[in-house]
């Protein structure tokens, strides 16, 4: 399959594509992966909570969310320097990409804000890709990070626009849409991608993926999550999605998608090596490594290592991105 970036997919072309015999889909989706970026390369992204729960809004997988009963502790916003020891870690460990998530419904113009820009500038002077996601933000803000100096912005649609009121309902889709516009005028490299495994239909997934592809230009980076379950939200009892629908989700967004980092996000810590092995085939290139996601844990650092070292993968070094348009 000879790989263009698209911005014109229609549903049928997806599906196609999506529906393809599982071992044909990952050899077709390795192949588009090759020609577009160098295999046995692997981002490390470092993720850390800065202010952890309390959240107003209703996302029902999310064990952020106030209204919920979780066993998240709501912690207020970091100090500066303790963000800056951790950032220093991860880069330590060979992270290029430290992501800050905060569980706000919206970025306000207030000190807090203000104490995320110096953050920004922090981890930034170490010469790492330094990623927010802060929730929804206005074109103001978001060139305020840029001016900071913020080379990423994680937002994610999720689902698909039918699905998403079945999730949310406190935001609509426009909402989110309206984010990742604000970002890119801003300048700031998009990240959008989705979770799999809250009840969606095959259609659904087909669609995010059409979404996150017919933008005027694609996400920079797409994370693909299988739902991580968790005790106390409303999809706290969903079954863990099948490893094959996971690798087929990654193998589609990386043909649609090609030139984009398609990162193997949450619900790894249930992905055995020769599992993600054969994501990093259907063109997984990027994980979240570091013993914990946002609140929940992630497979163990050294493990992680190991698996570099066995299957000959490589850290990617930061801004050295293949192709220059997405
Ligand atoms: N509050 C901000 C927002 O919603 O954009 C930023 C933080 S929020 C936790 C970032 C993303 O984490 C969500 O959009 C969702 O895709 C993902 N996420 C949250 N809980 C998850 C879970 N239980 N399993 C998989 N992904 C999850
Ligand atoms: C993304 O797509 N996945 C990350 C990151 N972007 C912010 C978050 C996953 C969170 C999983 C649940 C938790 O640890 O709280
Ligand atoms: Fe809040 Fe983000 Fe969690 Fe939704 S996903 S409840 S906006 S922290």
């Amino acid at each position: 399959m000879i790989s263009i970036v698209r911005h014109n997919w229609n549903r049928e072309e997806i599906q196609e594509i999506y529906q393809m015999p599982l071992l044909e889909l990952i050899i077709e989706a390795g192949s588009v992966h090759k020609q577009n970026h160098k295999t046995g390369e692997v981002q490390i992204s470092s993720l850390l909570s800065i202010k952890t729960g309390g959240c107003s809004e209703d996302c029902s997988y999310c064990p952020q969310a106030a209204r919920y009963h979780t066993d998240v502790e709501v912690q207020p916003l970091m100090k500066t320097e303790d963000v800056v020891m951790a950032a220093e870690m991860a880069k330590a460990g060979g992270a290029s990409r430290f992501c800050m998530g905060a569980a706000w419904r919206e970025v306000r113009d207030n000190r807090d804000f203000d104490r995320v820009i110096d953050m920004v500038k922090a981890v930034t002077a170490m010469d790492m890709e330094v990623c927010c996601t802060l929730g929804m933000i206005t074109e103001q803000q978001a060139k305020k990070l840029a001016d900071a100096g913020l080379y990423a912005y994680n937002h994610n649609l999720d689902t698909s626009e039918e699905h998403y009121e079945h999730i949310i309902s406190t935001r609509k889709y426009e909402d989110r849409l309206d984010t990742l516009s604000n970002v890119r005028k801003a300048g700031i490299t998009v990240c959008s991608g989705g979770i799999i495994g809250m009840g969606e239909t095959d259609e659904d997934r087909i669609g995010m993926l059409q979404t996150l592809a017919n933008l005027p230009q694609h996400p920079e980076s797409v994370p693909i999550n299988a739902l991580v379950p968790v005790k106390g939200t409303p999809l706290g009892d969903r079954k863990r999605v099948p490893f094959y629908e996971l690798v087929r989700m990654i193998a589609t967004a990386r043909i649609v998608m090609p030139a984009s980092a398609v990162r193997l996000s949450a619900g790894r810590l249930e992905l055995s090596m020769a599992e993600q092995a054969l994501c990093f085939l259907a063109g997984a290139n990027s994980i979240f490594a570091g013993d914990k996601l946002l609140t929940t844990p992630n497979p163990e650092f050294n493990e992680d290592m190991q698996m570099f070292s066995i299957l000959g993968l490589k850290p990617k070094a930061a801004f050295s991105n293949t192709l220059e348009k997405v």
